[in-house]
Parts: structure tokens; C-alpha cells; sequence
């Protein structure tokens, strides 16, 4: 039951005065047409139907029978389908290094490829981007490269994102768009509305320039979430905004986050331009972003969820719906790919990702003083400068003589020498 505020309940008593028959017109303030029949309802669609599910390749690669296939040639194919491809061979290495304990940290992007590689793609190179954590892939499509992936990962003196100060995959890269991933869930949703209207304000990426948000159907749960929404769509903000929905917030399954028609439905209660997609066809989350993008100038958003998967499914995925098998197939049949240039690629990226392994673990970490640097501008505050003389006063005491802390200085430039010295 809904109360109605006092305002509305006079405007109430003036429709009873007119009488049910004439129940025709709009309230003041409101477009909404006025209804004599008594319905609650449920659903964005206007029916009882799901908000459909875009796709323009069928699970084996082929086109679906009128679908608009986004122009691409055979380039463009070949740089998607690199792309794609690099994710699961980083995957595979990082994975396992992760395990054995060298990096303390990773995320996969275990069949998410379609949708990251293919919405990086349909994003111009300097659109403002916002990850989650598992958005690496738009990093590769804008050629950050591979030392820059593995310099970060290991936290060295080389890694460019933060010098080793943030856990690993928390990329940052001004010079390619890319905001610092933050772990705290959805921070970065309103993050990218302020940013999209900060674009729609500066000469020269006004109408040019946008956000593109990314986060997890789970993160859609938190308070900033509904807060960035709003906030994007009332300014409103150029910023397009991309659910992945791969079906679990860790061990939560989706069933269990939320009960309506999935993130796609709060779209159009926020006024926001929506769309679901299969997120596992490349070249219709390519369409869905440029489409998106095309139109974000007042406000828009993507939703780029897809569909829902058992675990049991999981498996059968891998053989029929995978979106790398998926588009491999499908430019095998446009004539651009065969089993040959598939061996080399996969020789080649293994190789390639190797190498800047070898490169990246081999190099130390920043000196250990640069621990309490570039937090804040301006004059050192006293609690920085008393955590240094603190950590000065343990490394003269126990630097040189407790092995746990001789390992570990000897992984920093100059062995904390930096420190002792000052
Ligand atoms: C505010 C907050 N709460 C909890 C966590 C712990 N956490 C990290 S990832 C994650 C699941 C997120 O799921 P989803 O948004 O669907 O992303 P996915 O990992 O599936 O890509 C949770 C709960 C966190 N990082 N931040
Ligand atoms: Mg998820």
C-alpha cells in the first residue's frame, strides 16, 4: 500500500469530483496516464515477458538469421580475437604463480573475454574507464603490454600503476584511462557519473569523451550503485554503465541477490537507456557499446549481463557456448582464421607471456621508504613521519639479524638501506 502525500491527495479529490467515467488526462507535473482499473505490476517490458537477451552469433558462431553483425574487418577480427585469447594465457601462468605464493593475489577473466575485449572495442581509447577487478583486458586492448600486466602483479620497482603499493590487478594507468581499481564494491559506479560529468564540462571531450563503469552483478548490490545510477542519470552524466553478470558474487549465486528481472531491469526505473546482452558473443557486446556509446551524450547505460548459468552448466559451456570457441568459429567461416594461425597465436602468446614473467620476477621492489611517499601533497604529516622513524628504529634492531626480515629486505632496491641511512 502506498500512501499518497498530501499534495497528490488533493489532487485526488478533485478526480473523485470529476467521477470514475472521465478518468482521462495527466496529474500536473506528471505524463503518466490516469487509469481507472486497479493493477499492481511487475515487470519493465509491459508484459509478462523477460527483458530480452541481445545476441547476433549462436552458440557455435554463426549469425543469427537477420541479426546486424557490427562491422568489422578482417583486422579488427584478428586484433578481437588476440585479445581474447591473451586473457586465458595470462590467466593459466598468473593463476599458478599466485598459487606457488610469488604474487599474493590475481583475478581471472575465465569467460569474460567476450565481454571485456568486446566492449573495450567499442570504446574509443580515451574513454574514462572504471573497473571492478577483473578488467585487464581493456588495459591489453589499449596496449598497456605485457611487462606493464606482470610489473604491477609483482608489485616491482617497475610496476607504473603504483609502485608496488596496491594488491595485484589493481591497475591504474592515466596514460590510458584507466582509474586505479579499488576493492571496496561499487565505489567506482558513482566515481564514473562524476567523472562522466566532469567530460560533459571540459572543452574538447565535451560530446566527444565518456565514463565506462564496469562492475559485478554483486557489486549491484551495494547502496553506490543506486546512488551513481541516479546520480548519472538526474545531472546527467555521459557515463555508460556495464553489469557483468557471470552469475555469483563469490559463493552467492545470483538467484539468491536479487529477485527481480536482473540488474537490466533497474535501468529504466533510473530513466536510463538499457540493454541486455550475451555477454559471451563478442561482436554483440561490440555492437551493444557502440550503439551505447553513440547515444550516452544526454544519459545511457549498457547492461552487459549474461545469462544466468548452473555450475553444471559450466562445463558445457567450455564446449559449445564458449565466447573464444564462439568467435574462432565464426571467422573460420568468414575465412579468416584455420588451425595453423590458431597454433601460432597460442605459441606465441604463451612465449610472450613467459618472457615478461622471467622479465618481471626477477626485478626487486621499490626502496622501502617509497612505502611512505605521494600519499599526501604538500608538507609530510607528523603520523607518516612517525611510522618511518618506527619502522627505522625495528629494521636497526632486527634488519640484519632475524631471518624472516633478511629475506625480505633483500626483495628492495638498496636492502632498506634508503631507510637506514637517513
Ligand atoms: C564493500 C565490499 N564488500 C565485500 C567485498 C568482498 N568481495 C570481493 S569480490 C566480492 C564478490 C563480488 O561479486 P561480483 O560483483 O558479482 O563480481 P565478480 O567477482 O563476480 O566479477 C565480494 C563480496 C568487497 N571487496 N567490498
Ligand atoms: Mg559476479
Amino acid at each position: 500500500m502506498i500512501r499518497l502525500p498530501s499534495v497528490a491527495r488533493g489532487f485526488s479529490r478533485r478526480w473523485t469530483t470529476r467521477g470514475l467515467a472521465s478518468a482521462a488526462g495527466k496529474l500536473p507535473n506528471s505524463n503518466s496516464p490516469i487509469v481507472s482499473k486497479l493493477k499492481y505490476f511487475n515487470s519493465v517490458t509491459g508484459s509478462d515477458e523477460l527483458i530480452p537477451t541481445f545476441r547476433v552469433l549462436d552458440g557455435v558462431g554463426k549469425p543469427l538469421e537477420g541479426a546486424e553483425i557490427p562491422e568489422i574487418d578482417e583486422n579488427f577480427a584478428h586484433r578481437l580475437y588476440e585479445n581474447m585469447q591473451l586473457l586465458p594465457t595470462l590467466d593459466n601462468i598468473l593463476y599458478n604463480v599466485q598459487r606457488q605464493g610469488k604474487i599474493s593475489f590475481y583475478m581471472t577473466s575465465h569467460g569474460e573475454e567476450a565481454t571485456i575485449i568486446g566492449s573495450a572495442a567499442g570504446l574509443a581509447s580515451d574513454d574514462e574507464v572504471f573497473g571492478q577487478y577483473r578488467e585487464m583486458g581493456v588495459l591489453l586492448w589499449r596496449d598497456f603490454g605485457l611487462d606493464n600486466v606482470m610489473n604491477q602483479c609483482f608489485g616491482n620497482e617497475a610496476d607504473t600503476s603504483g609502485k608496488g603499493r596496491q594488491m595485484p590487478v589493481h591497475f591504474g594507468s592515466t596514460e590510458h584511462h584507466f582509474h586505479t581499481i579499488s576493492s571496496p564494491l561499487a565505489t567506482q559506479i558513482p566515481q564514473a557519473a562524476g567523472v562522466g560529468y566532469a567530460l560533459k564540462r571540459t572543452p574538447g571531450r565535451s560530446s566527444r569523451s565518456i565514463a565506462a563503469c564496469y562492475f559485478g552483478e554483486g557489486a549491484a548490490s551495494e547502496g553506490d550503485f543506486h546512488a551513481g545510477l541516479l546520480l548519472a542519470s538526474t545531472i546527467p552524466s555521459p557515463t555508460l554503465y556495464i553489469a557483468r553478470n557471470n552469475g555469483f558474487a563469490i559463493s552467492t549465486p545470483s538467484t539468491e541477490q536479487f529477485y527481480g528481472d536482473g540488474i537490466a531491469s533497474r535501468g529504466p526505473g533510473y530513466g536510463i537507456d538499457t540493454i541486455r546482452v550475451d555477454g559471451n558473443d563478442v561482436l554483440a557486446v561490440l555492437a551493444a557499446v557502440r550503439e551505447g556509446r553513440r547515444s550516452v551524450g544526454h544519459h545511457s547505460t549498457s547492461d552487459d549481463s549474461f545469462a544466468y548459468r548452473a555450475r553444471s552448466e559450466v562445463e558445457d559451456r567450455k564446449r559449445i557456448d564458449n565466447p573464444i570457441a564462439r568467435f574462432r568459429l565464426f571467422m573460420e567461416s568468414q575465412g579468416w582464421w584455420n588451425a595453423e594461425a590458431e597454433e601460432e597465436l597460442k605459441t606465441r602468446l604463451k612465449a610472450d607471456v613467459m618472457k615478461a614473467f622471467k622479465k618481471s620476477e626477477t626485478l626487486k621492489r621499490c626502496e622501502l621508504g617509497e612505502l611512505f611517499t605521494d600519499v599526501y601533497g604538500g608538507e609530510e604529516p607528523w603520523n607518516i613521519k612517525e611510522q618511518r622513524e618506527e619502522l627505522t628504529g625495528l629494521l636497526r634492531k632486527y634488519g640484519e639479524v632475524w631471518e624472516p626480515w633478511r629475506t625480505e629486505l633483500a626483495k628492495f632496491k638498496n636492502n632498506g638501506q634508503d631507510l637506514l641511512k637517513r
